[in-house]
């Protein structure tokens, strides 16, 4: 449980959010570039406290380390990985292909093509390898780390309350809403 991957922390690319807590849900991405919509998956876990780390792990540059993290995941105690890439995004359907954890996928934004690319990438896995798809960019990311909180919820009930606080803390938000004065 809790074992780090080494050659990630040396070159700054992994980070454990929550230290001397094993993580419960590992946030991977295929590049530092990735990490501003990224961000906003791992600010959701912050916000409820939930044990995790975030990491670049790429399919196609890395595809060693993806194999070796996956493989690891179930032992290490993650309980569901969010995975997010951009353009021919492999990394979430390559995760899923190598775990029994869920993986939750965030099609990131690609330069050309706005994610569109990213997105099919991801949701369209051939039956047997499911991956949780969610929208492209911040939205997908933030809703990614919000059914994160969602699954762990299901075991945790002073989570699930904190979950329907949440809830009930947006709802109040639009039901205080009003709009301009028209003549
Ligand atoms: C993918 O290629 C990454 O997930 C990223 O979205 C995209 C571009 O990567 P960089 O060229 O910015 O490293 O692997």
């Amino acid at each position: 449980m809790g074992a780090s991957l080494p050659v990630l922390e040396e070159r700054g690319l992994s980070h454990n959010m929550m230290n001397n807590q094993p993580p419960l849900v590992g946030v991977v991405m295929g590049s530092q570039s990735d990490w501003p919509v990224m961000q906003h998956a791992v600010a959701q876990l912050q916000a409820f406290a939930i044990p995790h780390e975030a990491r670049v792990v790429s399919a196609h540059r890395t595809p060693d380390l993806l194999f070796e993290y996956a493989e690891q995941a179930s032992e290490r105690g993650l309980r569901c990985i969010i995975a997010g890439a951009g353009g021919a995004a492999h990394l979430p359907g390559m995760v899923a292909a190598k775990t029994p954890v869920p993986v939750l996928g965030v099609p990131v934004p690609s330069r050309h093509l706005q994610g569109q690319d990213s997105l099919l990438s991801i949701v369209q896995m051939p039956k047997g390898i499911p991956v949780a798809t969610f929208a492209i960019g911040e939205a997908g990311a933030a809703n990614a780390g919000l059914f994160a909180v969602a699954l762990l919820a299901g075991t945790d009930p002073a989570l699930a309350e904190r979950l329907q606080q949440f809830r009930h803390h947006q709802r109040d938000t639009v039901l205080a809403m009003t709009l301009p004065e028209t003549p």
